[in-house]
């Protein structure tokens, strides 16, 4: 049985979808993020407080790709990772990094740019910025799904796609993404027609 610690909507939504995907049996247990303070028990799963965790077993893995891409090998049934020896991991591999240390921590910059500076005045130029960057990384996405979509793998949907639904559902502005993207926004609709997703999806909003 899996424990997943998250928030809906939050960086938990793409294991969560992932864990309906693959049909395992999973608990979520709610993660309070609106403020700083956190539930000593939680920092001792995850020292930074963030969500999500998972647990199995009592070992906890924070890392929300992390969660997705053990998840997926876990589970290969499901279809969602390319085997190890594939010629296709690598470029699975390399959506999932990107999209978790490139695409997610400018969008992190721009949900928290405070942290970012010691100046509280600059933190509205971080978030500006962050959002040129934001464009600029989803720019290297879409170019990617139109040449050869509609997922990041072709013809096979991954891991990796429903890790880009959840980042392409914090873009701000939902009607920009559509039209600035329309890839990126076509691999997210098709994503949501599958069943897992679409539970998942509703779970988080
Ligand atoms: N790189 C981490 C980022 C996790 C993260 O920043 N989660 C946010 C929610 S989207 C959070 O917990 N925010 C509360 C906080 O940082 O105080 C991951 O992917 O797991």
């Amino acid at each position: 049985m899996y424990r997943l610690y998250g928030s809906p909507g939050s960086a938990s939504a793409a294991p969560h979808c992932v864990l309906e995907e693959v049909g395992a049996p999973y608990e979520f247990v709610a993660v309070d993020i609106s403020g700083e303070a956190r539930d000593p028990e939680y920092l001792k799963l995850n020292p930074h407080g963030r969500v999500p965790t998972l647990v199995v077993k009592g070992r906890p893995v924070f890392e929300a790709a992390a969660i997705c891409a053990w998840l997926a090998d876990r589970h290969p049934e499901a279809g969602l990772a390319p085997a190890n020896d594939a010629d296709d991991r690598g470029t699975y591999l390399q959506w999932m990094m990107y999209l978790t240390n490139t695409v997610q921590e400018r969008m992190l910059q721009m949900f928290y740019p405070d942290r970012c500076t010691s100046h509280a005045d600059e933190a509205p130029h971080v978030a500006e910025k962050a959002r040129e960057r934001i464009d600029e990384a989803f720019g290297v996405v879409e170019k990617a799904l139109k040449a050869d979509g509609p997922y990041l793998l072709g013809e096979k949907a991954s891991a990796a796609d429903i890790y880009l639904s959840m980042l392409a559902g914090w873009y701000e502005d939902q009607k920009k993404l559509a039209q600035s993207f329309p890839s990126i926004d076509a691999n997210r609709k098709l994503l949501a027609q599958r069943p897992g997703m679409a539970r998942g999806l509703a779970a988080n909003g």
